[in-house]
């Protein structure tokens, strides 16, 4: 693809304007590329690691996100004094506010991120869907705008066949959503959708889908230039979630054929022209058990799960992220890419998996993560440093290469069993039963994966576990009463009581 020196415009010092994993990710590889890098934090924040890596760091605010990430004036002006030219807005936060995107522009930053037209026509699912039909991207039947007359919605419902799905316009990660399965609930259902979409969103407008009942999410990575170059970059199965919130992701998905592949490449491809996108962004998709595929939604973001597609195409995509947001065409073309083995993502949250998966934060007495061939992890706190609650209680995303995904999900296994976490209950004893269980490992799972094979007493300690523990703690509790009386090693070596040696007992989990 041929450089346009015209449209190029240099970027040299990036403000990073969010926390955790994902601005230390963006600083990383703008140290690769010779970028100087601006940090910003809260008060809590203010000795992390994305503080610690940048060349400066600049304080918010106190700890709300109200008063520190989302303070779109007090970054523009940090940006400016510290003579940053660009803004990279990570994920959540105002990574997809199209205001942030044009305030960033009117103080002449770069918003290292897509055109605030295009956020603004994805954001607005209805607008969205309009602009999928013009550019002949497969739905699910449904209406295309918006509707707020019952009787008409309830008749369309009557045509599209239930169940449908009433969802909101100002929608997406399941906010406002009704799945109404017999008509006679529908009005009911559709009251209940306006006023949750109304109180959450601040718009009660809502618009009807066919429900698919048993889909898979399959999502499109896709990167475009100024240039007219818009590319994807395969797909990432994110199917194992639970609460619209993602837990296992990888590349390449075990059930798209070459040919479903590259037709649902190039219809989000064809969903990103259509909005004149640039930068990179997520075309997701529901997948049937037939391969019939619908788009969902698109994401203006880079995406947590980015990483796997890292993985498989070996391509940095916060690199071209910076690239084409300097007005550089893409470094490659369709025909460079292709997929190479098999990568898994499993996050690693401050949660408790045993108990609905509420969040644990605190205090992180110790974080050794896992390394070694083909095992990457994206951390976003340190040992020492604390999962605070005012934010997402992502700790880490582990993820692992192989040339198959049975060597992928071994290493995953390999990797899980090394990780050690004290201070707070994490989702790793999940995803290792998640890694071994029959659904996972064949391949054969919905969205519903979670809802279906997980059960949470299998996380339970049994009874030996408990024993042990309750000796280990009396034992400890013993050593800091009477600290002369504690038995100690060579006591015990010599009296022959102590003669099992040192074993860590690991935990199989077959998922049975
Ligand atoms: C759907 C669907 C079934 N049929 N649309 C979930 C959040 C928002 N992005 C849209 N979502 C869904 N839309 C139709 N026509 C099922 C979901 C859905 C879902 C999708 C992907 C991953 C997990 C999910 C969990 C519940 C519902």
């Amino acid at each position: 693809m041929t450089e346009t020196p015209s449209s190029a415009r240099k970027i040299r010092k990036v403000l990073v304007a969010n926390r955790g994993e994902i601005a230390v990710r963006v600083i990383r590889t703008c140290q690769e590329v010779g970028l100087a890098t601006v940090a910003v934090y809260s008060d809590p924040d203010r000795l992390a690691p994305h503080v610690r890596l940048a060349d400066e760091a600049y304080r918010l605010g106190p700890a709300p996100a109200s008063d520190s990430y989302l303070k779109m004036d007090a970054i523009i002006e940090v940006a400016k004094e510290s003579g940053a030219d660009a803004i990279h807005p990570g994920y959540g936060f105002l990574s997809e506010n199209a205001d942030f995107a044009t305030a960033c522009a009117a103080a002449g930053l770069i918003f290292i991120g897509p055109p605030p037209d295009a956020i603004r026509a994805m954001g607005d699912k209805t607008a969205a869907r309009q602009l999928m039909k013009e550019a002949g991207v497969p739905m699910a039947p449904g209406t295309t705008d918006a509707i707020d007359d019952a009787d008409r919605a309830a008749a369309i419902a009557d045509d599209i066949g239930y169940p449908v799905l009433i969802k909101a316009a100002a929608g997406g990660g399941g906010k406002g959503m009704r799945i109404v399965h017999d008509p006679g609930e529908f009005k009911r259902a559709m009251r209940g959708a306006r006023s949750e979409a109304q109180s959450a969103f601040g718009d009660g407008r809502v618009f009807i889908e066919k429900y698919i009942e048993e889909p898979r999410h399959i999502e499109f990575q896709i990167l475009a230039d100024e240039h007219g170059n818009t590319i994807h970059l395969f797909e990432r199965e994110c199917s194992i979630q639970r609460r619209h919130q993602k837990v296992i992701e990888e590349a390449p998905s075990s059930v798209l054929t070459p040919e479903v592949r590259a037709e649902m490449g190039a219809a989000a491809v064809r969903a990103a022209a259509s909005c004149g996108y640039t930068n990179a962004g997520t075309v997701e998709f529901l997948v049937d058990s037939d391969l019939n595929y619908y788009f969902m939604e698109m994401n203006t973001r880079l995406q947590v799960e980015h990483p796997v597609t890292e993985w498989v195409t070996g391509i940095d995509l916060v690199a071209e992220q910076i690239r084409v947001a300097e007005g550089r065409p893409l470094d490659m073309e369709p025909g460079d890419l292709s997929m190479h083995g098999h990568a898994i993502e499993c996050r690693v949250y401050a949660e408790d998996p045993a108990n609905q998966f509420l969040p644990d934060p605190g205090p992180l007495h110790r974080h050794a993560a896992p390394s070694g061939f083909g095992v990457r992890v994206d951390a976003g706190v340190e040992q020492g440093g604390e999962v605070l609650i005012h934010y997402d209680p992502m700790i880490s995303k582990l993820t692992t290469w192989g040339r198959t995904r049975d060597e992928a999900i071994r290493r995953m296994e390999r990797a899980l069993d090394e990780y050690e976490v004290a201070g707070v209950t994490t989702t790793i004893p999940f995803c290792a039963v998640a890694m071994g269980h029959e659904a996972f490992r064949s391949g054969q799972f919905s969205t519903h994966f979670v809802d279906e094979h997980f059960d949470p007493s299998v996380l339970a300690p049994d009874d030996e576990t408990h024993d042990t523990v309750a000796a280990l703690a009396a034992t400890l509790y013993r050593a800091t009463q009477q600290t002369d009386e504690a038995p100690s090693i060579e006591q015990g070596a010599t009296d022959g009581a102590c003669m099992s040696p040192w074993r860590r007992r690991r935990q199989r989990h077959t998922g049975a």
